[in-house]
């Protein structure tokens, strides 16, 4: 191992919030709850999701888009942007739906009471089972579904969280840090690719939740998407990934999905809010600016 300076962890830790990262993880404390006031601003749908288009967020918009496209009609929605560069995961109403504090959050208002549902694999469960729609009934096929959805919420943070974070978003390199999360990227993709290999979609030969969870993460990451690590993780390797990251970012559900609570990229791939079907042909970001 190299590494310039050595540190050495003190008795007891403390807080220095000048420490920076990301402008993300520059807001973020070693405590919980709310930093201010501010209500969630409620659409006219029976669902409101707060959120924004990380791939995390993407999970649900994808999912709620493909419930949209099969005619599920109890599925429209609210998307409300949440900025986390901004801090409003911290406002009362946000830390409410959700409280750790994360997008996405979802509100079910379809029912007497409203129901919150946080963290992004119970989002996409709760749905699917809402609506009996990309989440198996055979007993055998729905284990293996709900086994790849946990897969994604557990194997992903070493991803996002280690890999990410360690090369391209801590201010300084450390190569003992990346060494771990890169080989554990690599390995994780490499299960990916073998399951692909021998079927069509992650858990056999339907689409499911499962693949809407592990898209926008692992897709993402051999599409060259995330942290520009593509050349770094030599991504081409993964032959069944990327035919499959292909197959799904082609569906024209997912195109609509990405793109929902997205404030940046491409203007014309910009959806802030979305609130009508329609918004997607009226509302991008190239439109409304254009308006201006
Ligand atoms: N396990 C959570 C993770 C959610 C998460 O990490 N969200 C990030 C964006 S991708 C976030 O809101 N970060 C804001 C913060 O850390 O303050 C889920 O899958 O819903």
């Amino acid at each position: 191992m190299t590494n310039s300076s050595v540190y050495v962890p003190p008795k007891v830790w403390t807080w220095d919030a000048a420490k920076g990262g990301s402008a993300v993880t520059r807001l973020n404390r070693p405590t919980a709850g709310s930093t201010h006031e501010k209500e969630l601003p409620v659409g006219r749908h029976p669902l409101q999701l707060y959120s924004l288009a990380t791939p995390n967020g993407q999970k649900v918009t994808i999912l709620l888009e493909e419930l949209l496209a099969l005619g599920h009609r109890g599925a429209e929605y609210d998307a409300w942007l949440i900025k986390i560069g901004d801090g409003d995961q911290f406002g009362s109403g946000f830390v409410a739906a959700n409280p750790n504090s994360k997008i996405p959050a979802l509100i079910d208002r379809s029912g007497p009471k409203p129901i919150r549902v946080f963290e992004s694999g119970a989002i996409l469960q709760y749905l699917a089972e809402k609506f009996e729609a990309f989440l198996p009934t055979e007993a055998g096929s729905r284990a293996e579904c709900l086994s790849w959805l946990f897969w994604q919420m557990g194997s992903t943070p070493y991803i996002g969280g280690g890999f990410g974070h360690f090369y391209a978003y801590a201010p300084t390199k450390i190569e003992y840090a990346i060494d771990r999360f890169t080989m554990e990227a690599k390995r994780l993709l490499d299960v990916l690719d073998k399951q692909l290999a021998a079927n069509e979609f992650v858990a056999g030969s339907a689409y499911t939740i499962a693949d809407m969870a592990i898209w926008p993460w692992y897709g993402g990451l051999v599409k060259g998407w995330l942290y520009e690590a593509a050349e770094f993780l030599q991504v081409e390797d993964y032959k069944y990934v990327q035919r499959w990251a292909d197959a799904i970012g082609g569906r024209p559900a997912v195109v609509r999905g990405r793109m929902v609570n997205r404030p940046f990229g491409e203007l014309s791939s910009q959806l802030h809010e979305r609130h009508d079907a329609a918004d997607f042909d009226t509302k991008t970001q190239d439109k409304v600016t254009a308006g201006n």
